[in-house]
């Protein structure tokens, strides 16, 4: 009779059922954190992935696997929370796209930290540090973030790592997680796991990872360029004082040459080292600390030599330097309860990024494209946690302060007089901006039941990024939009300024779960690239006779304008009887200008999925469909392509061989249909059998298998 124990996996955390495209048993693991705040389970959608690093599971505690080969690329798996889409730009360098915003304005960490992309383009963006095959679980804010979590313009994801747990038996443990996948459509494979030693005072381990991939097949042919290579390793410790702890990690991550055939060029490497250190706990009994440092270095090379096909004639090679360090303090004291709370707390955030163009067969051609620019960030904030008769509150505020500034770009003599122009006007122009920023979070909810109504206002803001305000030379360089513009940055660009509401409710009983959203976003001085000048396409600017150059004739630059935001998103999850389990989400999002008579860019069409599992004692099986319908409510302002509807149909299986070891395996695309996500970046490389600037299709009919274990 596993019904009681179904309704308290149901009842614990149902999101994780609905997200997870892994494993996703022992849920109950997590009921001690989930339940330690109520809000934690209304606020944020949780996705374990790798549930069985978790806990060892008890024998009838199953409930279905999902459903899919895990995708290297972490923001695959965060992209099945309701409300995402997966922004495709190579392997590993997607992006989270959450009800229409994706980019800078979905905020990115890793265990906690947070850290700036070093690529012009977000060949890394911050979810590319998150190997797949590593992460215990994706916390994803259910909308607007709360003002604790720092400045974003939406939602903010973190990707926790495995990692070695305090003891809690009072004796030395050892403890060892493994796991392994093989996915026969990109002949990919992946390994990692962790290993450490603990007390209950003291815990060390190590982590590390491996994957490899090459290009995939799709129905029809193979997508050139388009393999991908990893490898990440790192060290971790804790010494628990009192009722909190201490702890420090250190990771590295090593990409070597992955394809980006949405870009002109691929990556070579990134060398990304990821340092953290704080103190997490009580105090008192009525006072919590949070304290964290970080520090975080990306070096990044990418050239159109090393993995393009063919690659680039001599007078058009080019090989680019980009570096980026990031500095993080934070510091916030909680007063009072878990429920019952006054948090204060303040941060700093300094990023200093370089980026230098050069032709590898030419010691005289390059550019300092991004000449030192620095950004230094000082935030505090206020958030209060409370309740007033039924109905409880999380209502924050926070100020920030942003300066940032540009060096002097240095030139090469072989480089032409007209970037030579540009880059003397930058020089003699103000180089530097100042902004205030103050974002306000209100959440209410009053649980009632099965049933829990919610709403949050929110007024949130980005600061213009560096590349929007700083890049003086026209190139396509614009955080990863592969749009084919050329753009050029904008220094009098203004703090975008986000106003939403959102009213939702989760219905949980045992049988049944449903959680629908509707929201309504306004951008104030949303940032998009306009034509460059009123005289569109004739070449009377040096930027435009500079872009022409590099092939368009019609650049951008980042402007603000205005743009709002509708949509209705929701997940489900039915027990139809003890042993069955249907679960879907359904997303769908509108994004338009206001300002002018054109849809955002990159906006995903009407999509869902939907799978059912059998659930034996020991396995489960079961099968899944995702399926998209068209869009053609694309913008004109980016050349973007309309798309087709699609269905796609996969099975998944899983055995648990011992309670600590478990199997898993599937097909995918299991009828090798030909599908082109809207949100797939669009070819540029010659050499594949994806026609040049055509939306990359998905992936074809493959199997994969998986394994897992804690020893
Ligand atoms: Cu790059």
């Amino acid at each position: 009779m596993n019904f009681p124990l179904c309704r308290a996996l149901l009842s614990v955390s149902p999101f994780s059922l609905v997200a997870a495209p892994n494993a996703v048993m022992a849920q109950q693991s997590n009921a001690p954190e989930d339940d330690r705040s109520n809000a934690n389970d209304l606020l944020t959608d949780t996705i374990i992935v790798t549930a069985a690093k978790t806990e060892p599971l008890e024998a009838d505690n199953l409930s279905p696997s999902e459903q899919i080969a895990i995708p290297a690329d972490a923001a695959g798996i965060a992209a099945r929370t309701p409300g995402g889409a997966l922004v495709q730009n190579g392997a590993l360098s997607g992006q989270l796209s959450y009800r229409g915003l994706f980019g800078e304005r979905v905020l990115g960490r890793i265990n906690g930290q947070r850290f700036a992309s070093g690529g012009p383009n977000a060949m890394d963006p911050p979810l590319h540090y998150a190997p797949s095959i590593l992460i215990d679980r994706i916390k994803i804010t259910r909308g607007a973030a709360p003002v604790s979590q720092g400045p974003s313009l939406s939602a903010a994801v973190n990707a926790e790592l495995v990692g070695t747990r305090f003891s809690d038996t009072g004796e030395l443990t050892a403890d060892v997680y493994a796991a392994g996948q093989y996915r026969s459509v990109d002949n990919s494979y992946a390994i990692g796991g962790q290993a450490g030693i603990a007390t209950p005072q003291l815990r060390l381990g190590v982590i590390g990872s491996r994957e490899e991939g090459d290009d995939y097949d799709y129905a029809g042919g193979t997508a050139v360029g388009t393999s991908f290579e990893r490898l990440l390793y790192g060290v971790e410790g804790g010494f628990r004082a009192g009722e909190g702890e201490f702890f420090v990690e250190y990771r590295r991550s090593e990409t070597d040459p992955t394809g980006n055939p949405p870009f002109a060029l691929d990556i070579v490497y990134f060398d990304t080292d990821f340092l953290q250190a704080g103190y997490l706990g009580q105090l008192t009994d009525d006072l919590h600390l949070d304290l964290r440092m970080g520090h975080v270095a990306v070096r990044h090379l990418m050239d159109n030599q090393t993995a393009r096909q063919p690659a680039a004639p001599a007078m058009r090679a080019r090989a680019t330097f980009a570096d980026a360090d990031t500095n993080t303090g934070e510091i916030a004291l909680r007063f009072g309860s878990d429920t019952r709370n006054v948090t204060v707390g303040g941060d700093v955030e300094m990023i200093d990024k370089d980026v230098t163009i050069t032709n590898p067969t030419n010691a005289a051609f390059f550019l300092e494209t991004q000449p030192n620019l620095s950004s230094e960030r000082v935030g505090g904030f206020v958030q209060w946690r409370g309740g007033i008769g039924t109905t409880e509150f999380e209502i924050g505020a926070r100020l920030d302060h942003t300066s940032q500034t540009a060096g002097v770009p240095q030139l090469g003599a072989a480089v032409p007089m007209g970037p030579r122009m540009l880059a003397a006007a930058f020089a003699a122009s103000a180089r530097g901006q100042d902004d205030t920023t103050a974002d306000v979070v209100a959440r209410a909810w009053a649980p009632m039941g099965d049933i829990v109504p919610r709403v949050t206002f929110s007024r949130k803001t980005r600061v213009p990024s560096l590349l929007e305000r700083f890049a003086w030379l026209p190139t396509e360089a614009s955080y990863g939009l592969a749009d084919g513009n050329i753009y050029v940055g904008n220094q009098g660009l203004k703090p975008e300024v986000a106003y939403a509401v959102e009213a939702r409710f989760d219905f949980n009983s045992p049988a049944f779960n449903f959680r629908p959203t509707a929201y309504y976003r306004r951008v104030d001085d949303f940032i998009q690239g306009t034509p460059f000048d009123a005289t569109v396409g004739v070449l009377d600017t040096p930027v435009e006779m500079v872009a022409n150059m590099n092939g368009d004739p019609t650049p951008l630059t980042f402007r603000n304008v205005d743009a709002e935001f509708y949509g209705v998103d929701l997940d489900f999850t039915a027990r139809p009887t003890a042993r069955i389990m249907i679960d879907g989400t359904v997303n769908y999002v509108r994004g338009m200008r206001v300002d002018i008579d054109d849809d955002l860019y990159r906006i995903p069409p009407l999509n869902g999925r939907i799978s059912i599992a059998y659930e034996g004692d020991r396995f489960a099986i079961g099968g899944e469909l995702t399926g998209a319908a068209d869009q053609n409510a694309v913008s004109i302002s980016n050349d973007e392509d309309t798309s087709e509807a699609y269905v796609i149909a996969g099975l998944f299986a899983q055995f648990r061989l011992r309670d600590d070891v478990k199997l898993e395996a599937g097909v995918e695309n299991i009828f090798d249909t030909f599908y082109q996500p809207h949100l797939a970046g669009r070819n540029r490389v010659e050499a594949s059998d994806v026609p040049l600037g055509e939306r990359l299709p998905g992936c074809g009919r493959g199997v994969w298998i998986r394994a897992s274990a804690n020893f």
